[in-house]
């Protein structure tokens, strides 16, 4: 502290202005925390967001508390109507990371001349809010597709087909909610053609689009994951590419591939081929034993794959199977849409 005379009228109005603006930073550093402790779970964002609340509460000092008694605060109370609008939590994330980065940003501003520590942390704390605020936002993108994940029992996987957005729609009105498009021959500029239109009815029934094998088609269609075989880009690079909104799907047969791809952050694994299948042809059936060795210990989200049809999911189901995923059953058949009514019934049925 420095050159500052708490009698002085002037100086206690810059004192005031720091003492509202660390409440403010503060408050606002709060609604972060507990949504990162809460909402997202994720205790290194808490111990992090935590650690600025601390920081800033230390360099409250009391001349700047004892600075409110002085002038009234003639604007106390004001909303904006902004404030009265906010609906979603990602919208409470901003606004709220907005309001500590302002409040930062004046802290910074008016304490430079006499509390020059202060201003060095207000200027510090505020560039990491900037990058905390897209974390934040990008964990809640994928904490949603998560959930999707979580909740949906039938994962749809496209084949080529000249009616395939017809097919899609059939199959989202019947209330599928996952689809994966997987595109093997074809030029880049019709697979991503093709993926755009998906992503776009995917988004209006607020389904999860998922991109086999190609992280760039994947970005550049704003699908919300990838799914990546053994023999496709690694999910360390992909996760590099893609950043923490997205998921990242991992075909994985054994227990090697199973426990890298845990290690590595994937967000689901496809286990298959469970039986033979003309859609791959050259892969050798799992079979069930071993997918339930594999799957045993497994929290998080796993379909089988692999030439699963509507005579043999209540076998599966009785195997403890509860997710799968299909091509064939449903690309080629004569209504979409019913057999994805029946298929969805059948995975609900408790037995
Ligand atoms: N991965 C393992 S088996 C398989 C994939 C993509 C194909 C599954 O196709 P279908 O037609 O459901 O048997
Ligand atoms: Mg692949």
């Amino acid at each position: 502290m420095q050159n500052f005379n708490p009698t002085n009228a002037e100086d206690l109005r810059i004192y005031q202005i720091i003492d509202a603006n660390l409440d403010r930073a503060r408050e606002g550093l709060r609604v972060l925390e507990d949504w990162a402790r809460f909402g997202l779970g994720k205790e290194k964002y808490v111990e992090r967001i935590k650690n600025f609340r601390q920081i800033l509460g230390k360099n409250h000092l009391e001349v700047y508390k004892l600075s409110r008694n002085h002038i009234e605060d003639k604007c106390k109370g004001l909303t904006h109507q902004e404030q009265l609008k906010r609906k979603s939590n990602e919208q409470i994330i901003s606004s709220n990371s907005g309001r500590v980065q302002e409040a930062l940003r004046v802290i910074e501003e008016f304490s430079r001349l006499h509390n020059h520590e202060l201003s060095k942390i207000a200027s510090e704390i505020r560039y990491e809010i900037y990058t905390l605020e897209i974390d934040l936002l990008c964990l809640s993108e994928c904490m949603k597709s998560e959930e999707i994940l979580k909740e949906n029992d039938l994962y749809v996987i496209t084949d080529q087909k000249e009616n395939l957005i017809e097919i899609i729609e059939n199959l989202l009105i019947a209330g599928v909610r996952i689809i994966q498009h997987r595109f093997k021959t074809g030029t880049d500029k019709d697979h991503l053609e093709e993926a755009i239109q998906i992503k776009n009815l995917c988004k209006r029934y607020d389904s999860l689009f998922i991109i086999n094998d190609r992280v760039d088609i994947a970005l550049a269609s704003n699908a919300d994951g990838i799914h990546l075989g053994q023999d496709d880009l690694d999910l360390k690079n992909a996760r590099k590419l893609l950043g923490y909104s997205k998921i990242i799907g991992i075909s994985a047969n054994n227990e090697i591939d199973i426990s890298n791809a845990l290690k590595n952050g994937c967000n689901y694994i496809g286990i298959g081929p469970v039986f033979e299948t003309v859609t791959k042809k050259d892969k050798k059936p799992i079979g069930i034993e071993k997918i339930k060795t594999l799957t045993k210990d497994l929290n998080i989200p796993w379909f089988a794959i692999g030439g699963i049809k509507t005579n043999n999911i209540s076998y599966l189901k009785r195997n403890g199977f509860k997710k799968v995923a299909l091509v064939s059953q449903l690309m080629n058949s004569e209504d979409p849409k019913e057999d994805a009514i029946m298929i969805l019934k059948e995975l609900t049925n408790e037995n």
